[in-house]
């Protein structure tokens, strides 16, 4: 059994079993490739992450998105908790509206209610390293769960021998 044409991970007889097309990679052309709406069962969440490594890029970045609720809050702390890898790496980015949050590292200080975040997922040196990884991201206001997520990293392709 060998993997299908389209580079995307996921052999051909899963492809088949999924319904997807073994000569694409991203069937349904939203940005996640069949291997994460497969293992996934489905990616088209904003609080997904799918690292995906490349040969001979020492760092895969992949773009979290939460927005809190409405009618709760407001925030001391705003972080994502991952499961435990120790090649992973998590950045705040970005809070929206502006000034509805600081970015702190990791982390979002004092963070509004509805607030938009967006975090980054860096997972360093994956260069042979990675493997086929599921896990559950879940986002911590003050300490508690007040959302989940999922975390897919791919593993490394084959890479070209270079000597
Ligand atoms: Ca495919
Ligand atoms: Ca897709």
């Amino acid at each position: 059994m060998g993997l299908g044409d389209d580079q995307d991970g996921l052999v051909a007889a899963l492809e088949d079993d999924a319904g997807l097309n073994p000569c694409a990679s991203d069937t349904d052309g939203d940005g996640c490739n069949d291997a994460a709406e497969y293992y996934l069962r489905g990616c088209d969440d904003a609080r997904n992450a799918v690292l995906e490594p490349r040969c001979y890029v020492n760092e895969t970045q992949a773009e979290v998105r939460y927005v809190l609720p409405v009618g709760a809050g407001p925030w001391g702390r705003v972080s994502l908790r991952l499961p435990p890898e120790p090649q992973l790496r998590v950045f705040a980015l970005e809070a929206a509206p502006s000034g509805a949050g600081a970015r702190n590292g990791a982390e979002f200080l004092n963070v509004q209610a509805g607030a938009t975040l967006r975090f980054e997922i860096v997972l360093q040196s994956p260069r042979g390293q990675a493997t086929l990884t599921r896990g559950k991201i879940q986002v911590l206001a003050d300490g508690q769960p007040v959302g989940a997520g999922k975390l897919l990293i791919m593993p490394l392709p084959e890479c070209p021998i270079v000597i």
